[in-house]
């Protein structure tokens, strides 16, 4: 049986990730931070097969200790604070956990293999978020970074140090530079999300208003469930690698905000969407477009699920969650 250990399972990947090894066969060891998390039960419930394990990507003592227990095949490092605006406030946390937090998971993992490198592979979740302010369009593997937010910044510090590890001791390790990608279990807290629920509470009449900030930056937007496989077939592969994870086409958020209104019947959302300078960034992301072909080509990846789709699916699941609870 293959083992693997998720970090950053109480996320939205993490679920479908582990959904994903579970269905294959695996063995899952997943990372929670802190006691009494209050994803614990998330967990325990959406995939009941995964056993957990207590550390924190800050600490890496705790993680040599979690990986001689896990004795993981592969591990997956999917643990970032991953909100991009929160990364402004909390610029040195954000390095230590999304940034430096990769060198203590890639450095224990490392121990744990010993003199047999090739025991184990890794994975890091690099960003679309490291393009930041693009070089070219579509971005691929060698365009060059220029990131726009502490977050971005503390990816690329993280993608360059996967691809150290790879270089330095012939690592099997994987940088996977996944853009956006969402689904019903994304954060209330990024843009898709906050629209599809919004809307439903619209549509439910529990709510009149929906408050966004900048409407015109572009996202190439994917399933989550999707891009999962994409980070299981480069650990398959016979070495590692970095590979952009794209569905190769870009929308703005007004676009998102015409499909979501849309699946409520209403054609003209102006009188319901209001701007805030709160949720402007202080350098914004413009535009994101990524160039897939070296997944397709090599990992035979291709996304299932088009932005229409994702949107309207988003949307329908909200108006379902929020109905629940308003009863
Ligand atoms: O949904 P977002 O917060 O995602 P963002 O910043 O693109 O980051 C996400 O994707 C990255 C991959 O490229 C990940 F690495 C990262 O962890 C995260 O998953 O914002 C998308 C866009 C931005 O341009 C933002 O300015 O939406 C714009 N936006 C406009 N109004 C808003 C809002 N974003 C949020 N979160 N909330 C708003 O009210």
């Amino acid at each position: 049986m293959t083992r693997a250990l998720i970090t950053g399972i109480t996320g939205q990947d993490g679920l479908y990730l582990a959904e994903l090894l579970v269905s294959k066969g695996y063995e899952v060891f997943g990372l929670i931070r802190g006691q009494n998390n209050p994803k614990y039960d998330l967990v325990r419930t959406t995939v009941p097969e995964v056993t957990l394990l207590t550390g924190d990507l800050t600490d890496v003592s705790g993680l040599v200790r979690v990986l001689g227990i896990a004795q993981p095949d592969e591990v997956y490092n999917l643990g970032a604070i991953s909100y991009v605006a929160y990364s402004w406030e909390n610029a040195a946390l954000t390095s230590d956990v999304t940034g430096k937090g990769v060198l203590n998971i890639i450095e224990a993992t490392r121990l744990y293999a010993g003199d047999d490198i090739s025991k184990v592979r890794f994975y890091q979740a690099s960003s679309s978020e490291m393009f930041g302010k693009v070089q070219e369009v579509p971005q691929r593997e060698s365009t060059l970074l220029w990131p726009r937010s502490p977050y971005g910044v503390a990816k690329v510090f993280g993608h360059y140090m996967t691809i150290n590890y790879r270089e330095s001791y012939g690592m099997h390790a994987s940088s996977g530079i996944l853009f956006n990608h969402e689904s019903p279990r994304r954060g209330p807290e990024f843009v898709t999300r906050k629209i599809s629920q919004s809307v439903a509470r619209i549509k439910l009449g529990l709510q009149d208003q929906l408050v966004l900030g900048n409407l015109d930056a572009k996202r190439d937007w994917g399933f989550a469930g999707d891009y999962v496989d994409a980070m299981w077939r480069m650990l398959q592969q016979p070495v590692g690698d970095d590979y952009v994870v794209a569905t190769g086409e870009t929308h703005s958020i007004r676009e998102a905000l015409d499909v979501a209104f849309r699946t409520i019947g209403v054609d003209d959302w102006s009188p319901y969407v209001g701007q805030d300078p709160r949720f402007m960034r202080p350098a914004e992301v413009d535009l994101l477009i990524g160039d897939a072909s070296k997944a397709h080509d090599v990992l035979g990846w291709t996304p299932r699920v088009g932005f229409e789709e994702l949107i309207t699916m988003m949307v329908e699941n909200d108006l379902r969650e929020q109905s629940d609870l308003s009863r």
